[in-house]
């Protein structure tokens, strides 16, 4: 399994540097970057019919050679995949040409993330034993009452649904490579249990304890045993609500907090990196 990335952005090197770092115990990193045109095909010619595939990270000046090393090398079955960290398509840049092999495709918008994507990719498409490592897993867990959000009182929680969340929160996990599992449940065990299960599987869980943030020292006790990162939300500020809601025993054991911003905050904290 071997994975070339090409770039002709010397400030691009250290982003790539630290990817290949921990890829490389995967899968092999030939990572090089050429300002130089010449050099630029002299490196493309070297890479073989059998390695795994090429990528293109932020080259945007292409000429008559090297699309034709391109075609050649995609003609003869490598993968090809150009990656822009920027959306290109919004900064009237454009892909490169059409090729005539097996091009796989253009990634762009992720910031240097993309290049993980990207890697993913081309490890699914050759090493079935590998899938996809750079998956940050993550759970959303609601508490209690949070199924009626969307139903009852709009005028604190919104009128989206839970559903409606859901939907719009598994669409954002595509997008960003990211594995989402989303729960509800009344009861407080429940809530332990995918707290208690998500330790060495799950890498960031998003909790919004309902009403048990105020009163559950059992919730509070899971977090703290679990290892991966914790983001506590509330769709509500219940700083700015009754005085009994002013304690969370969530909060003391969370690496961050987001509350106050509607339904959107759960999109928030699955965008965020923590
Ligand atoms: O603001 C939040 O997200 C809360 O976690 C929501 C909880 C509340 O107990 C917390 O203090 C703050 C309530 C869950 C939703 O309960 C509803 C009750 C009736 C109608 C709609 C929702």
């Amino acid at each position: 399994m071997h994975v070339h990335i090409l770039t002709d952005k010397a400030y691009e090197t250290d982003a790539v540097d630290a990817i290949a770092e921990i890829h490389n115990a995967q899968l092999k990193l030939s990572f090089a970057c050429y300002t130089n045109p010449d050099e630029r095909l002299d490196a493309l010619s070297k890479i073989e019919p059998s390695d795994s595939g090429l990528i293109l990270y932020n080259i945007t000046d292409w000429y008559s050679a090297g699309l034709r090393q391109l075609n050649i090398l995609s003609g003869n079955g490598v993968p090809i995949i150009e990656v822009h960290p920027k959306n290109i398509f919004c900064e009237s840049g454009s892909p490169l040409p059409k090729l005539n092999g097996n091009k796989v495709g253009l990634i762009c918008g992720f910031q240097s993330r993309g290049l993980l994507t990207a890697i993913a990719r081309l490890n699914n498409t050759k090493l079935s034993t590998t899938s996809v490592k750079t998956k940050r897993k993550v759970r959303i867990i609601n508490g209690p009452n949070l199924n009626l959000v969307g139903q009852r009182e709009p005028e604190i929680y919104g009128f989206d649904t839970l559903e409606d969340v859901e939907k719009s929160c598994v669409n954002i996990a595509r997008s960003t490579d990211q594995s989402l599992e989303f729960f509800q449940s009344n009861y407080e065990g429940q809530i332990l249990d995918w707290i208690q299960d998500s330790i060495g599987k799950i890498d960031a869980i998003i909790l919004n304890a309902g009403a048990l943030t105020h009163t559950s020292i059992a919730i509070h006790d899971a977090l703290k045993a679990f290892p991966g990162k914790t983001i506590e939300l509330h769709i509500s500020n219940p700083h700015q609500r009754e005085v009994f809601r002013h304690q969370s025993f969530v909060s003391l054991a969370a690496d961050a907090v987001i509350t106050g911003l509607g339904v959107k905050g759960y999109e928030l904290a699955l965008l965020s990196q923590i």
